[in-house]
C-alpha cells in the first residue's frame, strides 16, 4: 500500500476528484488542507508551483485530471476500451474547460475572460460579472449538450460508471453553489447526480468530507 499525501487548500476544488477516486478504492491517505497564510511558503517548495499535488510515497505528482487519470485506470473508472477512455477523457476535459474559464482567484476587479467558453474572444469584465455571464450564457450550452450526449443512458460513457460520472457530480456540486437554479430544468442530469451521490463509498464520503462552499 503506497503512502499517499495529497496536498490542496480546505476546499473540494481541484482535489475532490482525487478524494472520490480514493473514497471509491477505499484508499488510505492524508488529506492535507493548508491554509493560505502557508501557502506562499509550500508554494515556492513545488516543482510547478501549484496544487493539488500528491505525493506517492515521496514522489510528487501534479495535475489534478493527470492524477485522477493514473487512479480511475486503477479502479477500472477510466472507460472499458480504449475508445471509451478517449470519450471518458473528452468529458472530464469538456467539463474541465468549463471550470477553468472562471476566474476563481484574481484578485483585481478587471479580469480577462474567454467571453464565451466556445469562442476565444476576451472581453474586459469585473470578476462578478464574469461568474455571472459564464453561468448565464456559458452553463445553459454546455448543460444541453452534456443533456443530449447523455441521452437516456445511466452513465455519460459506456454501460457503467466512469469517473467522467465523478466529474460531473464534483463540478455540478460547484456550479450549484454559485447558481442553487442551475439545473432546474435538466431532470437526467440531475439524476446523473444522484445515481454518483448514491454509490455507496461516496455517499460516505459526502457524509464526512468537511463542508466548504466551493
Ligand atoms: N490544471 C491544474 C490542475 O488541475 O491541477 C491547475 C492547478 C491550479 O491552478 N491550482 C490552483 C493554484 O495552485 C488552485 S485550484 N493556485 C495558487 C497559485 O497559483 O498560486
Amino acid at each position: 500500500m503506497p503512502n499517499l499525501k495529497l496536498v490542496y487548500f480546505n476546499l473540494r476544488g481541484r482535489a475532490e476528484i482525487i478524494r472520490y477516486l480514493f473514497a471509491y478504492m477505499d484508499l488510505k491517505y492524508e488529506d492535507r488542507r493548508i491554509e493560505p497564510a502557508d501557502w506562499p511558503g509550500i508554494k515556492s517548495l513545488l516543482p510547478f508551483g501549484k496544487i493539488p499535488i500528491l505525493e506517492v510515497d515521496g514522489v510528487t505528482l501534479h495535475q489534478s485530471l493527470a492524477i485522477a487519470r493514473y487512479f480511475a485506470r486503477e479502479a477500472g473508472l477510466a472507460g472499458k476500451s480504449e475508445l471509451e477512455q478517449c470519450q471518458v477523457d473528452a468529458v472530464v476535459d469538456t467539463l474541465d474547460d468549463f471550470m477553468a474559464a472562471f476566474p476563481w482567484d484574481e484578485k483585481i476587479q478587471d479580469v480577462k475572460l474567454r467571453s464565451t467558453v466556445q469562442e476565444c474572444r476576451t472581453s474586459s469584465l469585473s470578476k462578478e460579472q464574469a461568474f455571472s455571464k459564464l453561468l448565464a450564457d456559458g452553463a445553459p450550452t454546455l448543460l444541453r449538450n452534456l443533456e443530449t450526449y447523455l441521452a437516456e443512458s445511466e452513465w455519460l460513457v459506456g454501460q457503467s460508471v466512469t469517473w467522467a460520472d465523478f466529474y460531473w457530480d464534483i463540478c455540478s456540486t460547484t456550479l450549484l453553489a454559485l447558481k442553487p437554479t442551475l439545473l432546474d430544468n435538466f431532470p437526467t442530469l440531475v439524476a446523473l447526480r444522484g445515481r454518483v451521490q448514491t454509490i455507496p463509498a461516496i455517499a460516505a464520503w459526502i457524509s464526512r468530507r468537511p463542508e466548504t462552499r466551493l
